[in-house]
Parts: C-alpha cells; structure tokens; sequence
C-alpha cells in the first residue's frame, strides 16, 4: 500500500490500495477503508504538472464555486483534506492528491449508445455553463500554450528536426500528412486574435473517460479531472469530446479501417452541448464547433507524434510504438472529418 494513503481524513483506515483507472497522465489509485467507503488516490504528474500548489488551487476555487450551485458530493469532484491541512502532501515519492469516489457511477471507454455520449455531453455544456460567471483571471495556467495548435506544430517540427531516437523514418507518412496540414493549425488563434472569439473558463480535457455517469439511470453526474481547467475555447472543449467519444474505435485501435468519426454520436454530442450551453455562446462559437473537432484531433494527433519522436516522454505507454499508434488514429480520424464536415456544420446549425 502506498504511505500516502493513510496522510488524508478519510473514513476509517485504508485497507487497500490498487492502480485504476486509464489516464495518460496522473497515477491513480482506489483506496478502500475499514468502513467501506471508497477513494481515488493521485501522485500527480509533477512532470507536467510544474506548479502543483498552482494547480491544485485552481481545483479547489473551481469545486468550490461549483459546489456553491449544486451542493452534492456526487454532482461535483470533491477534495480530501489531508490530515496536515491543505489540498494535498509530498512525500518521497511526489505530490498526492485525494479525492471522494463518486459512488454508484460509471467511467466509460466508449459510450455504449447515443444517450451515454449525449449524457456526457450534457455535463460537461452544463459545466461550461456554470464555470461562465467565474473569474479567469483567478486561475493558473496549468500547462503553458496547452490547446494552442500553431504551437504544437512548432514543437512536432523541432522533435522531427531533432530526431532523438532515429524514429522519424518509421513516420515519415504522418510527419508528410502534418506538413500538408501547416495552414488550418492557426484557424482558432488567428479567429481568437481577431476578437472573434472569446476566452472562456474551459475544462481542457473532455474526454468521455473524464466524467462520470449514474450507473443505474446513465444520467450525467459530475466532471472529473480539473487539472486542466484555465482560460480557453469553447470550441475546443467541444472539439475534444467528440475526438475521443465520436470515434467509433478506441484511441489505440490498430485496424484502421474501424476507425471513422460517426455522425450519429456527433450529432447527440452537438444536441446535448448546445442544449446546456448555448445561451453563453456567440454565433462565431458556435459556427467553430466543427472545426473544432478537427483541429483538438489533429492536435492530438501531433501530439502523440511529437511524445514518439522525443521517446514517450510525457502520455503513459503500455508498448514502444503505442503513440505512434495513437496518433494514427487521430491522423485518420482527421481524414474523415475532412470528408464530413459539411455534415457536421449542418448537424451543429440544426441545433
Ligand atoms: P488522468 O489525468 O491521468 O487522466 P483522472 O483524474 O482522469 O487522471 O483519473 C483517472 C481515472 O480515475 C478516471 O478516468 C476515472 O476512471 C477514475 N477517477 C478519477 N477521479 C474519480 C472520482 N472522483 N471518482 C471515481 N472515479 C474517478
Ligand atoms: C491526456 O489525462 P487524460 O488521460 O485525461 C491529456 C489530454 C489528451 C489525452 C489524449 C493533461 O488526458 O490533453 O487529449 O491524454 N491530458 C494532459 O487521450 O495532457
Ligand atoms: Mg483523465
């Protein structure tokens, strides 16, 4: 068991302690106490995560505003205090955090049906919405330049330039499809520069796996994973759910020919995030949606090739080429929305 787990006021004492969870990012662990009642435990990824005392108080003013609205421990992430007082300890191993278990809910890979995509949807608009009255200016940025795309391909050029681990020959195909795709990186910074679109307070990291549902009626239930909640674009929170939940393949699939972006999970996305957010949003937010789901893919996409190229240094890996073969996915999905994006434009003005 790690040490860790005994240095927060938890309920009872901890009798167990395993690894859960799919994250790229943090190490995250289930704790379980004599009484029964149930924990996540986190070394947080001080890698990174530079700042933690940064972070970690953008967590705790963010939850707290939250809960301010819907005072309910399964309806917002909630903090343990550690016995030392604060948010969260160091010790010799790094910085941990805790956080209550949300109980009887579900954490999913892949929604199951249209309605779970739709129910994740649902909260994370609903999260957009109330986050809307928040003060930016209170916030931390976490990760510097963390969804600004012209940035990632400044950095995926100088990993390929550099080429640390002689991989770029093993890539040459998807360094050659991001070269052809320079242009459209700047898309949402030039709109953005131009005053056409606004920064908002955004969650950063809406993958399906970072909210929670009601494990019985599969209703929205609470937002997780708030290290990445700062100043940022609507369009991309938006966009970085469906390149995750609309894909009809999992982000590591390696048959390519499953992967493809289904207009029928895009279109109950759309539905129930403009049903819970569009009131706050302007016209130009809303006619970028499309866009972008294209661009957090592409982004991901170069992402995933530049952590390849520098030697799997920043996502979590569970084999060699495991970014290469995430990026792929990412790379095709942007094919396809390449294709669709007609479709996709008439879906989001239908809503
Ligand atoms: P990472 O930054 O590594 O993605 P997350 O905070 O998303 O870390 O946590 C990883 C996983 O742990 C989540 O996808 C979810 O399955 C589970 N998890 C995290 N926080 C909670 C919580 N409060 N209640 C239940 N499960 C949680
Ligand atoms: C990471 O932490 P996790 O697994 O929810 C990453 C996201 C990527 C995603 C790709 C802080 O998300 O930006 O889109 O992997 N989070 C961070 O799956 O970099
Ligand atoms: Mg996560």
């Amino acid at each position: 068991m790690k040490n860790a787990c005994f240095e927060f006021k938890t309920h009872g004492t901890p009798v167990s302690c395993e690894r859960y969870g799919n994250g790229h990012i943090n190490e995250t662990y289930l704790v379980i106490t004599d009484t029964g009642t149930w924990y996540i435990l986190q070394k947080i990824n001080h890698n990174v995560f530079k700042d933690v005392a940064g972070l970690m108080h953008n967590i705790s003013s963010v939850t707290k505003h939250l809960y301010s609205q819907t005072p309910d421990p399964r309806r917002v992430l909630t903090i343990v205090e550690p016995k030392s007082g604060g948010t969260y300890i160091q010790d010799s191993e790094g910085y941990w955090r805790m956080y209550v278990f949300v109980t009887d809910s579900i954490c999913l890979e892949r929604p199951e049906s249209p309605k779970d995509f739709f129910s994740s949807a649902v909260a994370f608009g609903a999260f957009q919405n109330q986050l809307s009255g928040f003060d930016a200016a209170s916030l931390n940025e976490t990760i510097k330049d963390f969804h600004n795309t012209p940035r990632r391909f400044l950095n995926l050029k100088k990993a390929i330039e550099e080429d640390k681990l002689g991989r770029a020959k093993t890539c040459q195909r998807e360094i050659d499809f991001c070269m052809q795709r320079e242009e459209i990186c700047s898309f949402m910074t030039d709109l953005l520069d131009k005053g056409e679109l606004k920064l908002r307070v955004t969650h950063n990291d809406t993958k399906l796996n970072n909210v929670m549902l009601d494990s019985k009626t599969r209703e929205p239930l609470c937002v997780i994973d708030l290290d990445t909640v700062m100043p940022g674009l609507a369009a991309n929170d938006f966009g970085d759910s469906i390149r995750f939940g609309a894909s009809t393949a999992k982000e590591d699939e390696e048959d390519l020919s499953k992967v493809n972006m289904s207009l029928e999970l895009y279109e109950s996305y759309t539905k129930g995030f403009l049903q819970e957010c569009k009131q706050a949003l302007n016209e130009r937010e809303i006619e970028t949606l499309p866009m972008g789901a294209l661009l957090m893919t592409h982004e991901c996409g170069m992402r995933f090739l530049t952590d390849y190229l520098e030697g799997d240094t920043y996502f979590r890996i569970h084999r060699p080429d495991h970014n290469l073969i995430r990026c792929r996915t990412q790379f095709k999905l942007v094919e396809d929305m390449e294709h669709k994006m007609g479709d996709m434009q008439k879906i989001t003005e239908k809503y």
